[in-house]
């Protein structure tokens, strides 16, 4: 459990946790394919991270598509619980209080849908992903994520990519309560992969020490899922 959020040396404690275990990771982080890519694919000013604006292949919408499995699964708040476990010397399970009592963040990203559309400037609010798995600790062989969804849905991460300042856990989008159709409660984005990577209506993040498959890469999309080297498909 997170301590006391009013107790401002248990944030900072938070915060150091979070800046450590990025440190871990920040030299992966550094040369991973959106941010190190030396031709990256694409049309556009460079986005916020010098990458095209567009990735190769998808199209500015400005409407907002559901896609999903086709099961929304209802969460009151009241009864949401992530839980954080695997690879981890500290699982955790934390409940909508404990989540909320965490440090939270704004941040805007875009959103590129493998199915070709691509939405920019969605304004986020929530926990960085982060700052979750920092509390509990990855074990020293950690290498992976599995995100598992309330609809059973699962897609897989590397840590180094989940670990990114704009992974959020959002609650928030457009000043209200994320809908349940785009994953409220809470759900993962992760603006520097295709969509398929962050789970909606998210339940446990599983630390790996070997990369496992989710839902869509098992039937064949990629692994690695870099929108600006058009890797849609393993
Ligand atoms: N739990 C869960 N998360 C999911 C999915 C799903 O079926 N279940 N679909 C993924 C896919 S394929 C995409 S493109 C995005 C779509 O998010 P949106 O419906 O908010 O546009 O969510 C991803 N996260
Ligand atoms: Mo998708």
């Amino acid at each position: 459990m997170p301590d006391d959020p009013s107790d401002s040396d248990a944030e900072a404690r938070i915060v150091e946790g979070r800046l450590k275990l990025r440190q871990r990771f920040l030299d992966k982080m550094n040369k991973s394919a959106s941010l190190a890519d030396p031709k990256p694919l694409g049309t556009g000013a460079p986005n916020r991270h010098g990458m095209p604006l567009i990735p190769v292949g998808q199209t500015e919408t400005k409407k907002w598509p559901v896609l999903d499995l086709g099961r929304h699964p209802q969460v009151p708040e009241a009864q949401w619980k992530l839980v954080v476990d695997g690879a981890v010397e500290n699982p955790l399970t934390l409940s909508w209080a404990d989540f909320l009592a965490l440090p939270q963040v704004e941040d805007t990203s875009d959103f590129h849908c493998v199915t070709t559309w691509s939405k920019l400037d969605i304004p986020w609010k929530g926990v960085q992903l982060s700052t979750v798995i920092a509390l509990a600790r990855p074990a020293a062989g950690a290498t992976h994520l599995m995100t598992h969804g309330y609809d059973g849905y699962t897609t897989n991460l590397a840590l180094e990519e989940a670990l990114k300042d704009d992974v959020l856990l959002a609650h928030t989008v457009y000043g209200e309560r994320l809908p349940v159709e785009h994953g409220g409660p809470v759900r993962v984005v992760t603006p520097q992969l295709y969509a398929w990577k962050g789970a909606k209506w998210i339940h446990r993040l599983e630390v790996l020490t070997r990369n496992q498959l989710g839902y869509w890469e098992l039937r064949g999309y990629s692994n690695t899922a870099h929108p600006w080297r058009n890797d849609r498909y393993s």
